[in-house]
C-alpha cells in the first residue's frame, strides 16, 4: 500500500497561511502584555502571565527562542541554575543535574525549547521576526500603552517604513543587556523620568540577588525583567548562571497580575 497524502495545491496553502496569519494579527493588536524578547526572562513571564489568564503577548527579533541561553557560556552548552529558580525549571519538566546543594546544571537546547514550549502550551502568543523599535504613551495620566513594530527584516535591510502600533495594559523591557524599549522610553519620553545608569561589570552573586529584588515597573505601564534590570538600575552582570533570569520573568509576572487587579 502507498500511503495517500493529502492533495493541496499552491493556491490554498497561501490562502490558508494569510487568511490565519492576519486574523492573529487582528487579535493581537489589543493585549493585557506585551513582552518584547524570547530569552529566558521574557518566556519565563509569558508562562506565568498567561497561565493566570492574561492575554500575553511576545515579540522577538530573531526567528528562534532562547536569547542567550542558546550559546551558553562560551558556547559551552551547559548554564548554571541555583536555588529557588530550579523550583521553576522542573515545574516546566526541564531536567537539571544537582553539582551541590543549591546548584544545578542545566543543558542549554533543552532549556531553551522547554522554556518555550511551557510559555506556549500556557497560552501566550510569540511571534518570530518583529522588532520593537518604539512605545506608544498617553498623557493623564502619563503611561506606557503599547509598542510600535516593525519586521526585522524590513529593520536590516534598512527601508523607511512605518511601523504598526500594538496596544497592552502593561510592557515588558526582557530585551536583554541593552535595554531596548527602556532606552527609547527614555529618550522619546523625558518626562517619566527614566535616567539609565548602565550595567556594570561581573558580580555574580550580588547581581543575582540584586536583579531578582529589582525587577519590576519602571514607569507608568512599563515594566523591566531580565539582564534588562541590569542596565536600568545599574548593578552588576552575573555571567553564566540563569536563576535570576527566570526568577526575575516570575517576579515581573506577579508584579503585573497584582498591578493589572487594581
Ligand atoms: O538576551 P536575552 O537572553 O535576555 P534575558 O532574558 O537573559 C539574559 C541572558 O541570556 C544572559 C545573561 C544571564 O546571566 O547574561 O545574557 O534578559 O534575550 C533577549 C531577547 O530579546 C530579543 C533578542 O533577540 C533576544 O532573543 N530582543 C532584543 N531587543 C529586541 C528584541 C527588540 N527591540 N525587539 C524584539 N526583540
Amino acid at each position: 500500500d502507498s500511503i495517500k497524502i493529502k492533495a493541496i495545491d499552491e493556491v490554498k496553502i497561501s490562502r490558508y497561511i494569510i487568511k490565519q496569519t492576519m486574523e492573529d494579527w487582528m487579535n493581537f493588536v489589543e493585549n493585557d502584555v506585551v513582552i518584547v524578547g524570547a530569552g529566558p526572562a521574557g518566556m519565563s513571564a509569558a508562562y506565568y502571565l498567561a497561565k493566570h489568564g492574561l492575554k500575553t503577548l511576545v515579540f522577538e527579533r530573531r526567528l528562534s527562542f532562547g536569547g542567550g541561553i542558546g550559546g551558553g557560556a562560551m558556547l559551552f552548552h551547559k548554564l548554571v541554575i541555583e536555588s529557588p529558580a530550579d523550583e521553576v525549571l522542573k515545574e516546566m519538566n526541564i531536567r537539571l543535574e544537582k553539582v551541590e546543594d543549591g546548584v544545578y546544571i542545566v543543558d542549554s537546547a533543552e532549556f531553551m525549547a522547554k522554556l518555550a514550549a511551557s510559555a506556549i502550551d500556557a497560552g501566550a502568543k510569540i511571534i518570530h521576526g518583529v522588532t520593537v523599535d518604539d512605545v506608544i504613551f498617553r498623557e493623564n495620566p502619563l503611561r506606557v500603552a503599547g509598542v510600535a513594530v516593525e519586521w526585522t527584516a524590513t529593520q536590516m535591510a534598512g527601508l523607511h517604513v512605518d511601523p504598526v502600533f500594538i496596544s497592552a495594559k502593561a510592557v515588558v523591557d526582557a530585551t536583554g543587556h541593552d535595554a531596548e524599549v527602556v532606552a527609547v522610553a527614555s529618550r522619546k519620553i523625558p518626562e517619566l523620568g527614566i535616567v539609565i545608569p548602565g550595567e556594570r561589570s561581573a558580580y555574580s552573586e550580588m547581581a543575582e540577588k540584586l536583579t531578582v529584588e529589582q525587577t519590576g515597573v519602571v514607569a507608568p505601564g512599563l515594566y523591566v525583567a531580565g539582564m534588562s534590570v541590569t542596565e536600568v538600575r545599574g548593578l552588576p552582570r552575573m555571567g553564566p548562571i540563569f536563576g535570576s533570569m527566570v526568577l526575575s520573568g516570575k517576579k515581573v509576572a506577579e508584579d503585573i497580575i497584582k498591578d493589572l487587579r487594581n
